[in-house]
């Protein structure tokens, strides 16, 4: 199975530990977004990252390749089956994608992939406005309802909704922000980002980062 992307994405992460939660084997499968190859772009037509092959069958979109692992591995059960708990998971990646990374993914991008990818000089006043107004109260939600660290937001396991929540607090990590005002918050993404599905992609990212730092 091809991931395409990279994993400095929240979405191609949140796929990659996704599907390590599961124990499938993902191959993540880098996109040169100037010379895309016809394999990604009929992945995804809107080039957008992650896209999915599994054989046959391509599809683009995280939370679509999710669904798809999903009922295509059942065992272990990611996304629950019973209604307010399916619902509440649904809620939880809708959340990350929209909510976290839409404030988050600005910083990331404004002070890292402009300009250090992109050849474009980061606007930091779009960046220090979205840490200063939106991050704050996506983070005072998060330290209302996250469990104490080791624990997970939809019962005892592992679900979909701490896969998602957790990823792009790997960005904020990248970024060197602390969590300082929001501990339970700090200490609850630590201890999904220390998972085995997490953690190497994590450390192989920074790897990275390190290397082409300015
Ligand atoms: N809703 C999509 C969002 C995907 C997305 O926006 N990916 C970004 C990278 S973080 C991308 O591909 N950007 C490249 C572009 O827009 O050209 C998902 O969950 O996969």
């Amino acid at each position: 199975m091809i991931v395409y992307g990279s994993s400095i994405s929240p979405f191609v992460r949140k796929v990659l530990a996704f599907a390590a939660e599961k124990g499938v084997a993902a191959q993540m499968q880098p996109v040169d977004f100037g010379n895309p190859p016809p394999e990604f772009l009929a992945a995804s037509p809107f080039r957008k990252i992650p896209a999915l092959r599994d054989g046959d069958f391509a599809i683009a979109d995280s939370s679509a390749i999710v669904h798809y692992l999903e009922a295509k591995h059942p065992v272990p059960a990611l996304i629950p089956a019973d209604a307010a708990s399916r619902g509440r998971a649904v809620w939880f990646d809708e959340f990350a994608d929209t909510v976290i990374v839409g404030a988050a993914g600005k910083i990331f991008f404004h002070r890292i992939v402009g300009p250090r990818f992109m050849g474009t000089p980061g606007d930091e006043s779009i960046a220090a406005a979205a840490e200063r107004d939106e991050l704050p109260p996506v983070l005072d939600y998060l330290e209302r309802v996250v469990p104490d660290a080791g624990g997970f937001l939809l019962g005892d396991a592992v679900t979909l909704a701490d896969i998602a929540v957790a990823s792009p607090f790997a960005n904020l990590r990248h970024l060197g922000l602390a969590l300082d005002r929001w501990p339970r918050t700090r200490a609850w993404v630590d201890s999904m980002l220390a998972r085995p599905s997490f953690a190497p992609v994590i450390e192989r990212e920074a790897r990275f980062l390190a290397a082409t730092a300015m």
